[in-house]
């Protein structure tokens, strides 16, 4: 009997070690990691470290009526606005721990600064003006459970926590900007997340389902709609340091609740609280390199995406491209 025992003890304990030596190795995949616009999709084990380094360029150009074009002419002719936005352009720069607690629990921080400017056509005067903002965004927390994990597969939860650190209240000239151009939300928000991957031996898939809740009312008395994302990759392993995604996400954002008092909802498309919702389907480009021989264990990614489908409530700005550009390193 203490002999069944003991192999069974001994078995036990080479396949977990085996299982380590598996999930160390899949590990050192370049598509080990999700296509570097993808958040929260792996964990670490117990005692390691990574720090990442993310720069994300929207661009957006135009307006958009549901899911066709409008010109600022038919803006201003068919509704009362006295500004209508022409361009945006923000920037993102993030800056992101994680460390693995347990090799189950990890744990990740994140604190984003962005950057922003507008270009908005007056009805008026007929020209245009600029107006800018930047500064940190909304810092976030995350805990992150590997519910399973093996050569094959991953599935991961995460409940991440954002926190109001970004600003609400930016301003030209006196005058608070709209919604699109503050840098926080104001409220806590809580984003429940499930990643699953598989893995076959060149190729790669995987899948994301998150909600962003917002938890409470901000100082200016509204709170941002709440927000659903979904996101499906495949990726290819060209060679072992290089692989390349395809990734489709979409993302559906709810209507903002309540309004800031402070923002004239008659001034701009941007600053009225009814029109910042609607849906968004893009497809993107990535590329993860991973050093093996020459700077191993270094990622450095790229990301390039741009919408299919864009279904926006009401004269919104019409998004073009996004760009994401990402370094990690794990110790
Ligand atoms: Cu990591």
């Amino acid at each position: 009997m203490r002999l069944f025992f003991l192999i069974i003890l001994f078995s036990t304990l080479t396949s977990i070690s085996q299982t380590q030596a598996a999930m160390s190795e899949m590990h050192q995949r370049p598509d080990a990691h999700a296509p570097i616009g993808v958040m929260a999709d792996h964990g670490h084990h117990e005692g390691e470290f990574m720090i990442s380094l993310r720069s994300m360029r929207m661009e957006m150009d135009g307006m958009l009526e549901s899911t066709q074009d409008i010109a600022a002419s038919e803006i201003f002719q068919r509704f009362p606005y006295m500004m209508t936005p022409k361009t945006m352009e923000m920037w993102m720069h993030m800056l992101g721990v994680m460390y693995g607690i347990s090799d189950k629990w990890t744990v990740m921080a994140m604190l984003p600064y962005l950057s922003s400017s507008m270009s908005m056509e007056r009805r008026m005067q007929g020209d245009q003006v600029e107006s800018e903002s930047s500064g940190l965004g909304d810092a976030s927390l995350t805990a992150l459970y590997t519910l399973f994990e093996s050569e094959e597969q991953r599935l991961l939860f995460s409940l991440g926590a954002f926190l109001p650190t970004g600003s609400i209240e930016k301003e030209r000239n006196g005058v608070r900007l709209g919604y699109p151009m503050q840098l926080g939300s104001g409220s806590v928000a809580a984003m429940p997340q499930v990643t699953y991957t598989y893995f076959w031996s060149k190729f790669s898939m995987g899948s994301q389902v998150g909600l962003k809740y917002f938890l409470q009312d901000n100082s200016a008395n509204y709170q941002l709609g709440n927000r659903y994302l979904v996101n499906l990759w495949g990726a290819y392993q060209v060679c072992e340091s290089f692989s390349s995604s395809l990734r489709l996400s979409h993302v559906t954002r709810d209507p903002i609740r309540g309004q800031d008092g402070n923002m004239n909802a008659m001034m701009s498309p941007v600053n009225d609280p009814t029109l910042q919702h609607g849906n968004t389907t893009s497809i993107h480009l990535g590329f993860n390199l991973l050093g093996t021989d020459y700077l191993p264990g270094h990622r450095l990614a790229l990301e390039v995406g741009t919408p299919i489908y864009q279904d926006l409530s009401g004269p919104q700005m019409k998004a073009i491209s996004n760009v994401t550009l990402g370094y990690q390193k794990a110790f």
